[in-house]
């Protein structure tokens, strides 16, 4: 089985709306003017670096915004250009939740299980719901229909709906969610977080949201088909959400035997670790403490949204923001980790700032899911990167996404049509036939 990295490309309406509470990036960064071109350069800069290093990366593809068969929901009526026109008067911050261009975070795409985990043995994908903002939750549909595009041989592929639309269910998809599986073994111990408990009894953070529910992460793994003895719930520290750990994966990150987290990431740690332990052969923590680096100094720097990515002779790589370059703290526990005896023997960083600024840090911009040889091989759709698709994917970049994006440019309609103009090329560049509204 190899892992696989599908990077959502930040799509061309990409801006700063505050849409997201308890994302305090994103929050800082409300109104402020984006560059939706340079956001996708950089996305696409990390793909090909990570790809020229002989790990294996894919693409998947923005969404259609903004998005108006979803203003037309809310009432609004006419032409799709007077609908924007009269949206960006009369409600400007609807047109900016339909014009996000927040799917570039294919972490909360679905959540991934692979062939050897699952009782059918095909490789299931639950698309998330992201109920918890409107902006989000446009995502469901697009996603579920590309997944469903690109995974297309039934025989192998299970894609789920996406589960219920309701509070009970709220499902943030891969970012809270962690397999491990140690080198030799087969089937993996699949980790599912979650930030409150929608049935039972369980502690709720004060501050801000909690968006992914016990009960969304128990259903997954009933319709994943995974073993429950394999299976991990923990809850996340509500503390760490108060804190602005919006999702999982901005305090930890695991792949293979290795679990790279900050002290205070879940409730009653020490459990949580000594069953991985217990599960997870070679167990190897890497927990970080309030001395070494402060909750909020994790979520400034967004050092645990690193990708970390397994090396053929047993070492790790760690796929950083150049954020962490710029603090000191960071920046020395990096350098300790990589000179020690830890298992991550490198650290490369890369600029993300315009995905960063919105809160999307290297490991939201990416899907992990593992494939088998042959699984790869039934995948017919042009989504695998190498330089020649890079290539074509960097020109399509610089014809048709713009350099400057303020908030009251969503008002206008050019950028719809150019969207769609750019959108409509690249899924006949990607071969993902009719997957968007305005092409049905
Ligand atoms: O859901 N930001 C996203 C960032 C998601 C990051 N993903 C992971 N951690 N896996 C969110 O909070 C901000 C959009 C705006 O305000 O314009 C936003 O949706």
């Amino acid at each position: 089985m190899v892992e696989i990295n599908f990077d959502g490309i930040p799509g061309p309406t990409h801006n700063y709306a505050g849409l997201a509470r308890g994302n305090l990036a994103a929050e800082k960064h409300a109104r402020m003017v984006a560059n939706p071109r340079a956001a996708a350069l950089q996305g696409l800069a990390k793909m090909r670096a990570l790809a020229a290093r002989g790990i294996p990366q894919a693409v998947l593809p923005p969404h259609e915004r903004p998005l108006v068969p979803a203003l037309r929901e809310l009432g609004f009526e006419g032409s799709d250009a007077a609908i924007v026109t009269r949206v960006a008067r009369e409600a400007p911050q609807l047109l900016a939740a339909c014009s996000s261009a927040a799917a570039m975070w294919a972490a909360n795409a679905a959540t991934v299980s692979p062939s050897a985990d699952t009782t059918d043995r095909r490789v299931h994908f639950t698309p998330a719901n992201l109920i918890a903002n409107f902006h989000r939750s446009l995502e469901a549909e697009t996603t579920t229909r590309v997944l469903r595009t690109i995974f297309v041989d039934k025989e192998r592929f299970a894609v789920h709906s996406p589960l219920p639309a309701a509070t009970q269910f709220g499902d943030e998809g891969a970012a809270n969610h962690t397999r491990f599986a140690a080198p030799a073994e087969g089937s993996g111990v699949e980790m599912f977080v979650y930030g409150r408990s929608a049935l039972s009894a369980a502690s709720a953070p004060q501050r801000f949201p909690a968006r992914q529910t016990r009960e969304a992460s128990e259903a997954i793994v009933r319709r994943h088909e995974l073993d429950p003895a394999r299976v991990i719930l923990a809850q996340q520290s509500p503390a760490a959400i108060d804190a602005g750990v919006f999702h999982n994966d901005v305090i930890a990150v695991g792949s293979g035997n290795v679990l790279f987290c900050h002290a205070h990431a879940f409730v009653g740690q020490p459990i949580v670790l000594e069953k991985l332990e217990r599960m997870v052969s070679g167990f190897m923590p890497i927990v970080v403490t309030d001395a070494e680096l402060s909750v909020s100094d994790a979520v400034a720097t967004y050092l645990f949204n690193s990708q970390l990515i397994a090396r053929a002779n047993g070492t790790f790589l760690l796929v950083a923001p150049a954020e962490c370059n710029e603090h000191t703290g960071a920046r020395a526990l990096l350098d300790r980790l990589v000179s020690g005896s830890s298992p991550i023997a490198e650290v490369i960083t890369f600029n993300l700032r315009q995905s960063m600024q919105n809160g999307g840090g290297p490991a939201c911009l990416r899907l992990r899911v593992a494939l088998t040889p042959a699984e790869r091989a039934a995948i017919r759709a042009n989504v695998f990167l190498d330089a020649a698709l890079a290539d074509e994917l960097e020109a399509w970049i610089r014809r048709h996404y713009r350099d400057r994006l303020a908030p009251d440019d969503l008002g206008d309609p050019a950028l719809l049509e150019e969207s769609r103009r750019a959108l409509d090329e690249l899924s006949t560049m990607l071969r993902l036939p009719a997957i968007y509204p305005f092409q049905r």
